[in-house]
């Protein structure tokens, strides 16, 4: 992920962050065919296959997007698409190289959901990279939804999955300093919003969409967070559309929201529409301290318009369509 370098050149180039319908930033220097275009979404520009992800991850949409074009079904892209994050050492919010938490145990939530809205699930998972496809197994393989902790990693074993010590020297190094301070205090979009979430519709229309993470780091032993939660974390309905949460987990379960955008959906919103209904829900609670915490999602519908929303700056989408890899900036709520 390099959604840190994103923010560096945005504002080393002095790239426009203004939201709307302009233009926001020139090229990616990473990567040719990334560009950064405009926050809100060209509807005459909708054509199928699509695949979107939360945050800068244009590797994982890069091969979800090779999945689709060769006329595979969206639930192997989005499950192919996530492995990318899982695999990679560097992202310490997905897979091996998770920052792990507060007794130094790297914990995996992953989720996952078809165009029939068949499910599975994974929480609290050890030792496991690959946390997507335990997920797409419990749905495929099992009479259930959700598996856990040891009972999660023993199916796993069983399913021909490998052991693995997920705690990477730079995550256990980064752990160790923060033991020092013992501070739980997450910092907005630097610490613990780097989960990967995915949708995809494919050449048949057919949507499907996953979501993976090491949760919030630093987090007390035990604690799941949104993204293994159908309707919080991911939400998919055929007829409808999808949506998926990064960001503060605990505040998408209070508000069950992916399942919210996608209802909203369905009462007639467009993606974009149906995202900020939801953020504004959040922060609109009585009371709500929405200014210590991020939240972001990514919305899709049938039609293949798409949506996204944050609460403060600097949430982004990573959207593969029609040959083109690009990053989107998304509006957000606090412009304070
Ligand atoms: C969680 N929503 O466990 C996840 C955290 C996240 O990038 O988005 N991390 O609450």
């Amino acid at each position: 992920m390099k959604r840190r370098n994103f923010i560096k050149n945005a504002a080393l180039t002095g790239a426009g962050v203004a939201v709307g319908s302009t233009l926001l930033s020139c090229a990616d220097n990473d990567t040719k065919e990334t560009k950064i275009v405009a926050t809100t979404n060209n509807k005459s520009q909708v054509s199928l296959p699509l695949v979107i992800a939360t945050w800068h991850v244009e590797e994982a949409t890069a091969k979800a997007w090779k999945v689709l074009q060769a006329g595979g079904n969206a639930l192997d892209a989005v499950e192919q698409g996530c492995m990318v994050e899982e695999a990679n050492e560097k992202g310490q919010s997905v897979g091996k190289g998770g920052l792990p938490d507060r007794e130094g145990n790297v914990t995996l939530d992953a989720c996952i959901m078809d165009k029939h809205g068949n499910c599975g699930s994974v929480v609290y998972l050890q030792n496991v990279t690959h946390a997507v496809s335990v997920a797409r197994k419990v749905m495929e393989d099992t009479p259930h939804v959700m598996l856990a902790g040891k009972g999660a990693e023993q199916f796993a074993y069983e399913q021909g999955f490998k052991k693995e010590n997920l705690l990477t020297e730079a995550s256990k190094k980064a752990w160790e300093a923060w033991k020092i301070k013992s501070e739980y205090k997450p910092i907005i979009n630097i610490e613990n919003h780097d989960t990967i979430g995915m949708l995809a519709i494919d050449k048949n229309g057919d949507i499907s969409g996953a979501c993976t993470t090491s949760g919030l780091a630093y987090k007390m032993a035990g604690r799941v967070g949104d993204s293994p939660i159908i309707g919080s974390g991911l939400f998919v309905d055929n007829e409808i559309g999808a949506c998926v949460a990064t960001g503060l987990g605990e505040e998408v379960v209070k508000t069950v929201g992916s399942f919210l955008v996608v209802e909203l959906m369905r009462q007639g919103k467009s993606p974009q529409e149906a995202c900020e209904e939801a953020i504004s829900r959040i922060v609109n609670k009585p009371n709500s301290n929405y200014k210590d915490f991020q939240v972001g999602y990514i919305a899709v519908n049938k039609q293949g318009e798409t949506g996204s929303y944050s609460i403060h700056q600097w949430f982004s989408m990573t959207k593969y369509q029609d040959g083109v890899n690009e990053q989107i900036q998304s509006d957000f709520f606090n412009k304070s």
